[in-house]
């Protein structure tokens, strides 16, 4: 939910998140950051009080109980790699810092001596030490610093934080994230962990190092099939690529930094692809797909919409993504199959696929200008299903269009550009 305030986070976890399904709510980083209207100020880390642009410690708390009391869990964005980049300022609960001195928690000594940008991509010991966009880097080898972080971490925890997103992670040697993770008190709690571990080809520094790893390359993988310069064919097995194993794998088709930068699929893309993406990363058992929910903007620095406080109703500039019957009925396609393995692949054509998932779901993609009609085979139980990319079940009645499934198949027409799914979840009768 990027840049939604925790007290519309808390507010849309039980209006939506959680009657949708969705497991997890990815927020903000919720610690002191430097104050200004561009949203990446929240990456300018001040202090560990949780007082942000998002609201204070009581809201904070307030947000995790409420999507608690939903049924979702909640991950937060966390920063250890590094402080404020800016020479001096004041943050957003009133600490004023100079860059590499942050009173009352880091000094000079706590960050590395490499006081520049990072110049040469193929070191890993500049990748890790020297200043990513300027940011001052902390020591994360050092006693203090892992401490000091573990204890940021453990506050997080103590209000019932169940995920962290580590910014960052591929700045950070994973001897140091495993030191600092091994601190946290997590009272036999799994944690969600995802690391951002951007993939750049030839970089010593690779995702496979880190476990539990966001994958970038999946997002570009997507962007070339569904704009037709690779084959949607030939993303049937994702686990065969070299890329992180998918039990370790984050997946998503576009993260806030991505929809900023030119070359990967938008919510505006034409020939519908970014939802088609979607729901291919909701279908295909390859890893853990996380749903981006961002607003529009003109200027890529622009803040949220409304001071942050988010909603979906009709002009608000909060694009709601989660919320579009595409993505949140394959929520519960998704929650239905679960790890059901992939079967009755068939791809008719290089941008047509359909498969299920076990006997649980069916899904079919058309990535072309044209319908496709066709019966397809499957092991789904008898019946009459609802299409779970145009409606839902509802009190015994699908608000889509429906298919039957009689003795191991149906036909359907998939609409050009567009998608069908159908599950045991939906099943009308
Ligand atoms: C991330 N992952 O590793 C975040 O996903 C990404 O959004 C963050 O960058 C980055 N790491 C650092 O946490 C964003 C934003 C940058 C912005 C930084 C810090 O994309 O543009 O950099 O946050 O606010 C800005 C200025 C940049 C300046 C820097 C330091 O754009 O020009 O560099 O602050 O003052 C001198
Ligand atoms: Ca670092």
């Amino acid at each position: 939910m990027f840049e939604w305030n925790w007290d519309s986070v808390a507010a849309e976890c039980q209006n939506f998140i959680g009657p949708a399904g969705y497991g997890f709510v990815q927020v903000n980083p919720p610690q002191e950051s430097i104050s200004g209207d561009q949203w990446w100020t929240d990456y300018q880390a001040v202090s560990y009080q949780l007082t942000s642009k998002h609201g204070n410690r009581e809201q904070f708390q307030n947000m995790v109980n409420a999507c608690h009391n939903a049924g979702v869990s909640v991950i937060v964005d966390t920063i250890w790699n590094h402080m404020a980049g800016l020479d001096s300022g004041s943050g957003t609960a009133g600490s004023s810092f100079t860059k590499y001195n942050y009173p009352g928690i880091y000094q000079n000594q706590d960050f590395h001596t490499c006081r520049h940008g990072i110049n040469n991509w193929n070191s890993a010991s500049e990748i890790q030490t020297c200043e990513l966009a300027g940011l001052a880097d902390l020591a994360t080898d050092t006693e203090y610093v892992r401490s000091r972080v573990a204890q940021y971490g453990n506050d997080l925890l103590s209000l019932g934080v169940d995920g962290l997103r580590l910014d960052a992670a591929k700045h950070m040697p994973v001897a140091d994230i495993s030191n600092i993770l091994s601190r946290l008190n997590t009272n036999g709690k799994t944690l969600y962990i995802t690391q951002e571990v951007v993939y750049g080809g030839g970089q010593p520094v690779t995702p496979n190092e880190y476990t539990q790893t966001g994958i970038f390359r999946f997002m570009d993988a997507l962007r070339d099939a569904f704009t037709g310069k690779s084959n949607l064919s030939d993303l049937k097995d994702l686990d065969n690529r070299g890329w992180v194993p998918g039990s370790q794998a984050n997946v998503f088709v576009a993260n806030h930094d991505s929809e900023r930068s030119s070359g990967t699929l938008t919510s505006t893309s034409p020939s519908n692809a970014y939802t088609l993406a979607s729901i291919f990363s909701l279908a295909h058992p390859y890893g853990t797909p996380t749903v981006l929910s961002s607003y529009s903007f003109s200027n890529a620095d622009a803040g949220p919409p409304n001071g942050g406080s988010g909603n979906c109703n009709q002009g608000s500039g909060f694009i709601c993504q989660h919320r579009w019957q595409e993505i949140a009925g394959m929520v519960k396609f998704r929650n239905t199959v679960g790890t059901a393995p992939m079967t009755n692949w068939v791809a008719p054509d290089s941008q047509r696929i359909a498969f299920g998932r076990g006997s649980l779901g069916f899904v079919a993609i058309n990535n072309e200008d044209s319908a496709w009609s066709a019966t397809f085979k499957t092991s789904l139980p008898d019946g009459t299903y609802c299409d779970v990319i145009k409606g839902q079940l509802s009190n015994g009645q699908c608000s889509g269009s429906t298919f039957t499934v009689s003795g191991g198949s149906f036909t359907a027409t998939v609409p050009q550009r567009g998608a069908i799914a159908i599950h045991t979840g939906a099943k009308r009768s």
